[in-house]
């Protein structure tokens, strides 16, 4: 099946221009102006509006066994509702419990995405730590094609690592050749937080924030960047919510250290005057970790955007409904951690980024997908348009409205964490691999359509470069 979309404006993280693209199969053969349309293709008319590289979300859990229940989003479904924001590849997590073979869990997680409408990759979480796990990451890396580790470092009594876990994890995964990213809040702090705000008599949805205040991630950021340099290998540190997490990643960067940052497109634009709701259900939709933060905090994650200091934008989509939420409705400690938004995350951006003049439209097609491709190793496959890339496209039309609401969104959820904001910029097409997914308003994705994305390790020149660094941060090189 050719695909011809004509008259668009391509835009890539490196530039814009007039050009048409075309698509054969699943992938991208040619990008240029006035391409002829072969015989029988279909031709979608790009005029005024743009053609991005599809967008790649590097942070979701659609159904996630967490607290006691389980993600009201499953595979379909979320990676559908991704589809009509313009997302056209996610990367989830597979969890495993402590004790749990790493590679039981993530063949449970491959076959929960099996039903997937576009294309999925999963980190793999390290919640506990022996030779098996050593062993086990190995044979992730070379017959997975996992590239990425995953830490929780809060999540006390249940998914979280420690020091001595995170220490044996970062080694192991530089010496494979893998990425390790962490969950940067200081579990601990926050398990002791949590107990004295609740015997303080506060229970409601308010006292989630208050035990995980911004130093909280603060020193967990840091922390887990100082192991890393250490140890001489890279890290990604997600959700970054507060200035307390960006100032230790922004120090590590100037310093040259191999320092990765992910921000929510939810933290950039809702601040913690949620918590304060009087409706519980409300501000229970929005007991997510890390905590939303005071407006100043919003600012700063902006100007960490703008200046290349936060690279990837996420959405952590983790959804439950109201009933789920309401597990906690005596104890706030008990309300399922997290809020949705993998089809928002696009349009947010560009609404509140590029439409109010934080991000070019480069910049943009970078933070939501350029970058994740290449810092998660599935560069130009992913997150490119040229000949040969996955044929993962969407026209983008810039001047489109629409409000966001849970009456009208695509993900299964019963609450929207951006209610009726008006948005401009939004998907008018998008293609998963060279099939159109949505179009005129209307879903086209199919059942187990998407495809699993192995992600190569990095080459072994990132070890040695990291031990360079090493040896030279502790000045034993001439400099
Ligand atoms: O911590 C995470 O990333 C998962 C469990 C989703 N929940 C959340 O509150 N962020
Ligand atoms: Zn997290
Ligand atoms: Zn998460």
């Amino acid at each position: 099946m050719s695909i011809l979309i004509r008259g668009g404006e391509v835009v890539t993280a490196d530039d814009g221009k007039r050009a048409d693209v075309l698509c054969e199969g699943d992938k991208i053969v040619a990008v240029g102006e006035g391409l002829e349309a072969p015989a029988g293709a279909q031709v979608i008319d790009a005029g005024g509006c743009y053609v991005l590289p599809g967008g790649i979300d590097p942070h979701t859990h659609m159904e996630l066994p967490f607290m006691g229940t389980v993600a009201s989003e499953d595979f379909f479904s979320g990676t559908s509702a991704a589809a009509a924001g313009g997302t056209t590849m996610i990367i989830d997590f597979a969890i495993p419990d402590p004790q749990e073979s790493l590679i039981a869990a993530y063949s449970k997680w491959r076959a929960w995405a099996e039903k997937a409408a576009c294309d999925y990759s999963f980190h793999v979480a390290i919640t506990w730590w022996d030779d098996s796990v050593s062993r086990e990451m190995e044979v992730l890396v070379r017959e997975h094609g996992v590239n990425s580790f995953k830490h929780f470092m809060a999540y006390k009594n249940a998914i979280m690592a420690d020091d001595e876990t995170l220490m044996n994890s970062f080694r192991r995964a530089g010496e494979l050749g893998a990425l390790c990213t962490v969950h940067a809040e200081n579990g601990e702090l926050v398990y002791q937080l949590q107990r004295e705000v609740f015997e303080s008599g506060i229970t409601g949805p308010e006292g989630h924030p208050l035990s995980r205040p911004p130093e909280v991630e603060g020193e967990a950021a840091n922390r887990a960047i100082r192991i890393a340099e250490v140890l001489g290998v890279p890290v990604y540190i997600v959700h970054n919510s507060c200035v307390d997490a960006l100032d230790a990643v922004v120090r590590a960067r100037l310093e040259g250290q191999r320092v990765f940052a992910e921000v929510l497109a939810q933290h950039l634009v809702i601040d913690d005057s949620v918590y304060r709701d009087r409706d519980w259900d409300r501000a229970a939709h929005h007991v997510m970790s890390p905590p939303f933060r005071s407006s100043e905090h919003q600012d700063a994650l902006w100007r960490g955007l703008q200046a290349g200091m936060l690279q990837t934008t996420a959405t952590d989509h983790c959804c439950f409904c109201t009933p789920q939420k309401q597990a906690g409705k005596d104890d706030f400690r008990l309300i399922p951690n997290g809020t949705g938004g993998v089809e928002d995350r696009m349009s947010v951006l560009w609404h509140y980024g590029v439409g109010m003049g934080r991000l070019t439209p480069s910049e943009f097609v970078a933070v939501t997908s350029t970058n994740a491709a290449r810092i998660f190793n599935i560069y130009p496959q992913k997150g490119a348009i040229c000949a040969g890339a996955d044929a993962d496209l969407v026209v983008w039309d810039p001047e489109a409205t629409h409000t966001i609401s849970a009456r009208t969104h695509h993900m299964n959820i019963d609450f929207n964490v951006f209610e009726g904001r008006k948005v401009v910029g939004n998907a008018a097409v998008t293609l998963s691999r060279g099939e159109v997914v949505w179009q005129g308003g209307e879903l086209r994705t199919k059942k187990g359509a998407g495809r699993y994305v192995p992600r190569p390790p990095f080459a072994d020149y990132w070890r040695a470069q990291e031990l360079r660094n090493t040896a030279q941060v502790r000045g034993k090189v001439d400099r």
